[in-house]
């Protein structure tokens, strides 16, 4: 649809005045919150980290874009929320220490929202004494680690084994996720979960929810 490429193209140029433009009028044709997200802003965001591999793209296309994408998700958001169910449970989400990503994060978050969870998002760069804080004075069950270099891999490691030593890890659940993470790392490193999308994190966070 006309719309949501022009949306696309909107994000991949780093134009956050037109992605929301061509946000506002996907929505108006039709097109549905999830779609937006999942065919069209996640697509244009692969498509800007290929061409910064082929150094097409450098850092500050990749901060405008960012600043496009997150100019649609500001719109797109309260509605993913909206279309929830029941809250279900509560869950800590935050980007691993040393990480300043967090696009993938925010979409997480947001499907988790729109899935009727009580999301507590520390944002990015978060100790893991941040994340033992959060969900011992919230009550938390889940928590939800971002990653996005393979350089910050291993701080959802060091997480994980924080909330051991704290005396936690059999209080939560500990899903992980982000580009470069792999179902088999999560196992590697004693996760509860992974899923590579924000749309499986909210059925991998009802099932952990419900075990
Ligand atoms: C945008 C971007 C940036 C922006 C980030 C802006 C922001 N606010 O997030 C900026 C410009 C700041 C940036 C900086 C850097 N970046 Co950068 N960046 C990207 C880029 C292009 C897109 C990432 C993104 O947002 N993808 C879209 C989202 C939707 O996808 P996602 O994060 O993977 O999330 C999805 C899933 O993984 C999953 N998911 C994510 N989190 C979680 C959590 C859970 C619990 C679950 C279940 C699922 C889940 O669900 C999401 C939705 O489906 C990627 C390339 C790429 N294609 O990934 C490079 C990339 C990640 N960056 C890279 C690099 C090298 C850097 C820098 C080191 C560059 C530099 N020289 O300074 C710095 C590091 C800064 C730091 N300390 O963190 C490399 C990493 C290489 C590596 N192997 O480690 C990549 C892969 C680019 C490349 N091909 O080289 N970057």
């Amino acid at each position: 649809m006309a719309d949501t490429d022009e949306l696309q193209e909107a994000v991949i140029k780093g134009d956050a005045k037109a992605a929301a433009a061509a946000t506002q009028a996907a929505l108006a044709a039709g097109v549905t919150p999830l779609s937006i997200v999942t065919e069209h802003l996640v697509p244009a965001m692969d498509e800007v980290g290929r061409r910064f591999e082929c150094q097409d793209y450098f850092v500050p296309e990749m901060l405008l874009s960012a600043r496009a994408m997150k100019a649609s998700m500001e719109i797109v958001r309260p509605l993913l929320a909206a279309s929830g169910a029941e809250p279900i449970g509560r869950v800590v989400i935050g980007t691993v220490q040393g990480d300043l990503h967090d696009i993938g994060k925010n979409l997480v978050a947001s499907m988790l929202e729109g899935g009727g969870f009580e999301v507590i998002d520390l944002g990015v760069n978060v100790e893991p004494r941040r994340f033992i804080e959060a969900a011992s004075s919230r009550n938390a069950g889940l928590v939800a680690l971002s990653a996005l270099l393979t350089v910050t891999m291993p701080a959802m490691k060091t997480t994980i084994d924080a909330f051991a030593a704290a005396g936690l890890r059999e209080k939560v659940k500990i899903m992980v996720g982000g580009a470069p993470v792999t179902e088999q790392y999560a196992n590697t490193i004693g996760a509860d979960g992974y899923s590579e999308s924000a749309a499986g994190a909210v059925a991998l966070a009802r099932r952990l929810a419900a075990a």
